[in-house]
């Protein structure tokens, strides 16, 4: 589905201000367009019917614990759906731990179009994969590979045939890929998440003790893969 006409609402205004730069750091002063920015969708919590409540807990946890450790690195939470239940949560929360708002913060719009809508830079977006790393399926990640042109499936394949839940790998993109000329997005990492929806492989059947253990997981592994690429 090609959700583009969805404006980005609910943008942070920390951003903004750095719509001009394009590698513009070496004239003047360093501006919010030019740190290293991951936007991230909540992983599991649509196809795969992950409970909002658990995923937002672990998203903060895993976020606070990312942000204390690694520095000049900011984590954005994408969200197509208007109004989602999923971010509300997370900012409530994020609120609530005093989480730097600077540095984490919400994004209601599409992850394939953060700069083109909102004059939002964000130089590496992850992917809620499937285990066969394959376009489609719907949601983010069929949003995502249709964006990146087929060269990201061809990328994707060399890094990785499959991925177990939990675990993610990191695919550079070519500067001809559409993401990376329109977006500026040089790197996507796809994540699998726990599955709790019976119809798709590997349901979890409502087991959060090991489901919960997964999405730590995968959110370590994603923001483990973001502070290892290059700058
Ligand atoms: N931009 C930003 N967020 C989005 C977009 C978009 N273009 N599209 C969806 N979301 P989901 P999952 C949000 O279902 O639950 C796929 O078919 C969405 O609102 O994409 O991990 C894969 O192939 C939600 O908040 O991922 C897997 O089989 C979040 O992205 C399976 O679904 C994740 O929703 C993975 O299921």
């Amino acid at each position: 589905t090609e959700n583009s006409s969805i404006p980005v609402s609910n943008v942070d205004k920390n951003f903004t201000k750095g719509k001009d730069v394009m590698g513009g750091s070496s004239h003047g002063a360093v501006t919010a367009n030019d740190i290293q920015t991951l936007a991230f969708p909540s992983i599991s919590t649509a196809d795969f019917q992950f409970n909002h409540e658990n995923a937002s807990d672990i998203i903060i946890e895993k976020v606070d614990e990312f942000l204390s450790k690694v520095e000049n690195v900011r984590l954005v939470l994408v969200d197509l759906i208007p109004g989602s239940h999923m971010l509300s949560l997370v900012r409530a929360k994020a609120a609530q731990k005093h989480i730097d708002s600077k540095r984490f913060f919400t994004v209601a719009g599409d992850i394939t179009r953060l700069y083109t809508e909102s004059g939002f830079r964000c130089n590496v977006i992850a992917n809620a994969a499937n285990w066969r790393l394959r376009p489609g399926g719907g949601g983010v990640n069929a949003a995502i590979f249709s964006a990146a042109g087929q060269a990201l499936e061809i990328a994707t394949k060399k890094r990785a045939e499959t991925l177990s839940p939990g675990s993610s790998v990191v695919v550079p993109l070519l500067p001809n890929s559409p993401l990376y000329e329109r977006e500026g997005v040089t790197h996507v990492i796809h994540v699998l998440g726990p599955n709790m929806n019976p119809q798709r492989p590997n349901c979890l059947k409502n087991d959060y003790i090991k489901g919960c253990k997964i999405l730590r997981e995968a959110y370590s592994s994603l923001f483990e893969s973001f502070a290892s690429i290059e700058r």
